[in-house]
């Protein structure tokens, strides 16, 4: 209990602060990189980097593992398969950790049960990966009367202040550099119109909603197109359903498919290439997906797919750190970012240039995937 209330008491002490070089997404150091930080200017080359393992540390001053709850989002997709597998390495009982893992299946009641379920067991520590950015409250204000410290990764709350510290990704930048990039592309390939279909992530998610207000404030902005655009649940089943019907409605009407995750594009490359469309580098429809996982940029690098913006799973030594931090009574910050670099198929842009979400005028590197870069990645 002693060192329940002491975790408190640092939390409730806690610096807030957003970093301010967290709008560098596009600087590219290594993917098992840690998060960036104010101090961390991230390497060059995405491919070069060398990331730090995550330092082990003694357990509990007692010798106890230290009782962490995990509720994760769920399976559907490589991305959340290596944010699990970043979760686990990291909080492992070599580094001093009991976890207990939830796969909450993108079931947004299952995951509130799950953390209720950890509060019961009176854990030391939980982490959430939240479905959807809202509802949360309720739970956050129960496991903060039980004394227990909340870490956020990936996704946002947003209804609630009530944990002490979120690590992920700045997702309305992801759409905005997405935006940013087909401007700049369709000037270089001297493309005058974009009709665009869009298959959008799981709905109210944070991911969802960033990228889709980052987009759309170039879809706006340019008047370009936008045909169509329905959700695909962040799964390959479900960008292939969209694709499918898209293909129907707007045969011969469309040459931009944009999909929030890789999972979706593989999806509705299949459906693309059943239906006849020709897509990705110099075909009919260009290709934009999120998250550049190992498989999706193999597909950059085929050129079937022409943009990847990736969006970093990679947390888990992230999670140590606080824990460790907080096991100390240091203080944390309140957000940290990941870097995260952009990828493209064709060495037609070295970089690209807009207003992020903070309002700071960047610029950020493309990275031109070769097989290096696949072998690099997460
Ligand atoms: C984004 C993450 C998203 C990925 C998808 O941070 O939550 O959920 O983009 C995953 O692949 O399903």
């Amino acid at each position: 209990m002693k060192k329940k209330v002491l975790a408190t008491i640092v939390a409730a002490a806690m610096s807030f602060s957003l970093l301010a070089g967290c709008g560098s997404q596009g600087a590219a150091p290594a993917p098992e990189a840690p998060a960036a930080t104010e101090e961390e200017a991230p390497a060059a080359d995405a491919a070069e980097a060398e990331a730090p393992a995550a330092e082990a540390e003694a357990p509990a001053a007692d010798g106890e593992l230290i009782k962490v709850g995990f509720a994760q989002v769920g399976h559907e997709s490589d991305w959340r398969t290596a944010s699990t597998n970043s979760v686990k390495a990291a909080l492992s009982n070599e580094n001093g950790i009991d976890l207990q893992f939830v796969d909450c299946d993108n079931d947004s009641a299952a995951q509130l049960e799950a953390v209720r379920n950890f509060i019961e067991q009176d854990v030391d520590y939980i982490v959430i990966d939240p479905i959807v950015s809202t509802g949360w409250d309720t739970v956050l204000t129960e496991a903060d009367d039980a004394g227990i410290p909340v870490i956020v990764i990936d996704r946002t709350i947003d209804d609630s202040d009530k944990y002490v510290s979120w690590v992920g990704s700045e997702f309305t930048n992801e759409g905005l550099a997405a935006g940013a990039w087909l401007k700049a592309y369709a000037e270089a390939k001297g493309i005058k119109e974009l009709n665009i279909l869009e298959i959008t992530g799981t709905t109210g998610s944070s991911a969802e909603i960033g990228r889709t207000k980052g987009f759309h404030q170039y879809v706006d902005s340019e008047g370009w197109n936008l045909l169509d655009s329905q959700t695909g649940d962040f799964t390959q089943d479900g960008g292939q359903q969209v694709m499918e019907s898209y293909c129907k409605s707007y045969a011969g009407k469309f040459n931009v498919v944009i999909c929030q995750n890789d999972n979706e594009a593989f999806g509705a490359i299949d459906a693309m290439k059943a239906a006849g469309v020709s897509y990705g580098v110099d075909k009919d429809v260009i290709v934009i997906s999120f998250d550049a996982c190992t498989a999706g940029l193999q597909m950059v690098l085929d050129k079937a797919i022409n943009a990847d913006f990736q969006c970093n799973p990679l947390q888990g030594p992230d999670c140590l750190k606080l824990i460790q931090a907080l096991q100390k009574g240091e203080t944390i910050e309140k957000q940290t970012f990941m870097a995260e670099p952009w990828y493209v198929a064709e060495d037609v842009l070295k970089d690209i240039s807009y207003k992020n979400n903070a309002g700071q005028d960047v610029t950020e590197p493309l990275v031109v995937v070769d097989a290096a870069t696949v072998e690099a990645a997460y």
